[in-house]
């Protein structure tokens, strides 16, 4: 799984630099998503620069993806990581339905910054192996994803754990960056 979306990742970004953040809540798998990403990398580095920010080089592709502390205290810090940020994956705990009005909340003010307003956004529902979980349908109106219309989103079932649905978020980010004017 790991080679097949590496190969994957670098076939479609090419040669350029990608900048994605991964942000959500804390608990809703941000760092195992990001552990799949790279274990999935020819070779890897690891400079955590604040929170866990890795470089990953995946053939051609170099990423900087950032997986920021999802704690409310941190949540605020957030926004020092948002400039020039070409991509946005908010994940979501599909489980967690106590905190979906936070994590809408939190979604919110990410698509409101000035400085993310070229960012396109890929939600994660993730943990879809987990037999209580939302469906993504569900998800995104709890969300209220359709109030979303100065920008390009989508909502992805995923599962961190079983590795389901991260090839079909790169491939819609690889897509959304590049027909992005
Ligand atoms: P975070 O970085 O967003 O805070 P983590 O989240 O990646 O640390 O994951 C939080 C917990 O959720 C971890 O469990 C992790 O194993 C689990 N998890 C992450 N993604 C999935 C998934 O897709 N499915 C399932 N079933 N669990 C997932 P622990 O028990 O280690 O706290
Ligand atoms: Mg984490």
């Amino acid at each position: 799984m790991g080679n097949v979306l590496s190969r994957l990742i670098a076939s479609l970004f090419g040669d350029k630099e990608i900048r994605i953040l991964i942000l959500g809540l804390d608990n809703a798998g941000k760092t195992s998503i990001l552990y799949r990403m790279k274990e999935g990398t020819f070779h890897s580095t690891v400079p955590t620069i604040g929170f866990n920010a890795e470089q990953l080089e995946i053939g051609k592709l170099k990423a900087q993806v950032w997986d920021l502390g999802g704690q409310e205290s941190i949540r605020p810090y957030w926004r020092s990581y948002y400039q020039e940020q070409e991509a946005v994956i908010f994940v979501v705990d599909s489980c967690d339905k106590d905190r979906m009005q936070v994590a809408k909340r939190e979604l919110m003010s990410i698509i409101e910054e000035e400085e993310l307003k070229n960012a396109v956004v890929c939600v994660f529902a993730n943990k879809q192996d987990m037999p209580e979980a939302l469906a993504a349908a569900e998800i995104a109106e709890a969300l209220g994803l359709s109030s979303i219309v100065d920008k390009k989103w989508t909502i992805i079932p995923t599962s961190a754990l079983r590795g389901d649905g991260l090839k079909e978020g790169f491939e819609w980010i690889s897509e959304a960056v590049q027909s992005k004017v």
